[in-house]
């Protein structure tokens, strides 16, 4: 096993028009969740991911667990509950490829998940535990014991942790999340950040500063990732500053960090050096925002490697 998570997955209903959520008439179904997003990834990549989740007893559950099923990623940890529904939420995107999340997910099947739920068996020959500030926000005081239980059984085995703040303020508050990622910062080796994410945890909106600050708590990696202006990137006194990738366009930008962090993973799994891995996530960054949806653009490794011109591409 490479690559493992816990969070809340939903059923992601994507606008057919856009605009504001008022004018919309017709959805499709998608499947969305950080964590989940950042397996997905993974898994297209070739790695050996599991995502340990709870599901409503529902057919948006069946749904969702036979979507993560497909994607090759082990589910033995997900279970169906029973009076749990399954989250939703529905995006709205702005002629941009902006928009607004509008979240159905307060009594989330995940929120059944409590520390008694992990055990070490569920970690033992893993590489790396992916954690964000999605799950805690959704139960704070009880996900934010999930997770520090999970990083100590992490730790144990000698994995890696990266975390990606991804603080969402419908959520909770900034001072909540604050707290409790600065809790788990300690213990993170890959930090994999937006700039505004950054300037929360570490109180500067000076990169230089907040690199300073992840390496006093002892995170090898960090990577603050800036959408359309590229990405900083900082590891073993290597300081990089990484050009933007062009997307070929901009549909759903929704997912986009996923993608990035997912390619992040990848490259250290694989030892490359920082420049590499900063261009390989960035190229994924930029070709899920092309495609509509939170997780259908993340590449295969074949497709990624015929963007980045590593490979030919034969279509007939
Ligand atoms: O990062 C993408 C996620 O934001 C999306 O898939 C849904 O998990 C989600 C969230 O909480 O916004």
């Amino acid at each position: 096993m490479d690559v493992i998570t816990i969070g809340d997955a939903m059923v992601s209903l994507n606008p057919q028009t856009k605009g504001p959520l008022r004018f919309v008439g017709s959805f499709d179904r998608k499947v969305g969740g950080a964590e989940l997003n950042v397996v997905i990834g993974c898994s297209r990549l070739g790695l050996e991911t599991k995502w340990i989740s709870r599901l409503g007893k529902d057919e948006f559950g069946r749904y969702i667990y036979n979507f993560v099923r497909g994607e090759g990623i082990d589910v033995t940890d997900v279970e169906f509950v029973e009076g749990y529904p399954t989250s939703v939420h529905f995006k709205e995107i702005l002629e941009d490829g902006s928009g607004s999340t509008y979240y159905y997910r307060l009594n989330s099947p995940t929120t059944t998940i409590t520390e008694n739920s992990l055990s070490v068996s569920q970690f033992e020959g893993a590489k790396l535990l992916h954690i964000t500030g999605v799950f805690p926000a959704l139960d704070k005081d009880k996900n934010i014991e999930v997770i520090k239980k999970a990083i100590s059984l992490a730790k144990e085995q000698g994995m890696l942790i990266s975390c990606d703040p991804n603080i969402r303020l419908k959520l909770w508050s900034k001072e909540d999340a604050r707290m409790a990622l600065r809790e788990f910062l300690p213990f993170v080796d890959i930090l994999l950040t937006g700039l505004d994410e950054a300037e929360l945890l570490f109180g500067t909106d000076q990169p230089a500063e907040m690199i300073q600050a992840s390496k006093d708590l002892g995170i090898s990696y960090v990577a603050i990732k800036q959408g359309d202006k590229g990405s900083i990137g900082y590891h073993n006194g290597e300081f990089i500053e990484s050009p933007p990738v062009k997307p070929k366009k901009v549909v759903d930008t929704v997912g986009a960090g996923d993608g990035f962090d997912a390619g992040f993973i990848y490259g250290v799994l694989q030892h490359w050096p920082l420049e590499k891995i900063l261009r390989f996530a960035s190229t994924i960054g930029s070709m899920v925002v092309s495609v509509s949806g939170d997780n259908e653009g993340l590449p295969y490794l074949d497709d990624l490697l015929v963007q980045l011109g590593e490979k030919e591409l034969i279509e007939r």
